[in-house]
């Protein structure tokens, strides 16, 4: 296994402290689970660095009961569940955002975002053993080890998707032990929500009658309408992030590739909290005329992207890409960033739009070797 330094190096860092990075578009479509090297890394402190012999997560449930758990305490208790999911942060595209008007937070292009089967225990047969019982108006705040400006990282769901089964306390990733960057020795994964609610480096949890008042929770991923900015902000007004919206990107070719004229693959993801994708359309003229993409999305995996890949004839010339998902309501995304504009620059859904430049086949001996994920 390869170090956090070796892994650094192989991805974008928008940040070493905190770190965070992605990885290059080309590389996030190399495989529908990602693989540890490409999967984005999201973290607002340090980098907590655990001991399994003396891990354990405390549990206060209903009616005050209180509760700590070792690994093995979780492995040896309750079954054991496997759920793809897809992890993306309400950030992802940001950068996309920022090309209308300044908006806070790294600027992420479309790779952070990646898809992983996780392993570990359902949330929802932990608290119904601690005496919680189903749909109650309650939430789950989660607590970490990580510490940002002085207090532990904390954030919560609602009870209802606590209990949901697709909701773990995940121990591995694509069947590895979860790496220090992604929240050894376990995390929260919750699928379908915004990667701030899936807690990493566990260390309590708690159910009560309100959310978490943690300001991760209570003022931070919060959606605000175009007008607001971060001084007329209040954080009560704001629509809390849950649910992810519909989205898609193009991975490949990545922005400013020189193609050669004629058939050419174009591939990438699309996502969408809860809804199945059911169309995604790739346009090589800025979405002037359309061509229908090919989808792969596994079976069983409700929760994770699905992926695509169309041909598309292009000639010489300088061409927009773009491409829109619909989902299973026949909905759609908006056309341009100023659209959903916010000054977090949180949930950049606009078609994904990428330049590239298409070359006379009789020209191709002039693109450099290195062009391209092919290339050295
Ligand atoms: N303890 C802790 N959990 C956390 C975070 C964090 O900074 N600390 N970041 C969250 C955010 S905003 C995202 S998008 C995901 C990213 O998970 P990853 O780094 O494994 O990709 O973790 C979430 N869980
Ligand atoms: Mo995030």
């Amino acid at each position: 296994m390869s170090s956090l330094s070796e892994r650094k190096a192989r991805l974008i860092v928008h940040g070493d402290q905190p770190y965070n990075a992605e990885p290059p578009l080309g590389r996030l479509r190399a495989s529908y689970r990602t693989s540890a090297e490409n999967f984005y890394v999201r973290s607002h402190g340090d980098l907590p660095d655990l001991d399994l012999e003396t891990w354990r997560i405390a549990i206060f449930g209903g009616a005050g009961v209180r509760q700590e758990l070792s690994l093995h305490d979780l492995q040896t208790r309750f079954p054991e569940a496997v759920v793809t999911a897809t992890m993306q942060c309400a950030g992802n595209r940001r950068a996309d955002m920022r090309a209308v008007a300044p908006v806070s937070g790294d600027p992420w292009d479309a790779g952070a975002i990646a898809t992983a089967a996780w392993t570990g225990v359902r949330l929802g047969d932990i608290l119904r053993e601690a005496g919680v019982a189903d749909g109650a108006d309650l939430h789950v705040a989660f607590e970490s080890h990580d510490m940002v400006e002085g207090r532990p990282y904390g954030a919560s769901i609602p009870l209802r998707k606590a209990m949901a089964p697709e909701t773990l306390l995940a121990y591995a990733m694509n069947g590895e032990p979860l790496l220090p960057e992604h929240g050894y020795p376990v995390r929260a994964v919750v699928p379908g929500f915004a990667g701030v609610r899936s807690p990493k480096w566990l260390r309590r949890l708690t159910v009560q009658d309100h959310p978490s008042d943690n300001p991760i929770q209570a003022e931070d991923y919060k959606l605000f309408p175009p007008g607001v900015t971060a001084e007329t902000a209040d954080p009560t007004k704001g629509h809390t992030i849950d649910t992810m919206p519909l989205n898609a990107a193009i991975c490949d070719p990545e922005r400013g590739a020189t193609l050669k004229a004629g058939r050419n693959r174009v591939r990438g993801y699309a996502v969408s909290g809860d809804r199945a994708i059911v169309r995604v359309d790739v346009s090589g003229n800025g979405g002037r005329s359309w061509t229908q993409a090919d989808l792969e999305h596994e079976q069983d995996a409700p929760f994770a992207w699905t992926f695509w890949s169309v041909e598309l004839y292009l000639a010489p010339g300088e061409h927009e890409l773009a491409v829109r998902a619909w989902d299973m309501a026949g909905q759609t995304q908006p056309a341009l960033p100023t659209d959903t504009w916010n000054h977090k620059g949180y949930l950049c859904t606009c078609w994904h739009r990428v330049r590239i430049s298409v070359i006379d086949q009789n020209m191709s001996s002039l693109i450099p070797a290195s062009n391209g994920p092919g290339g050295p």
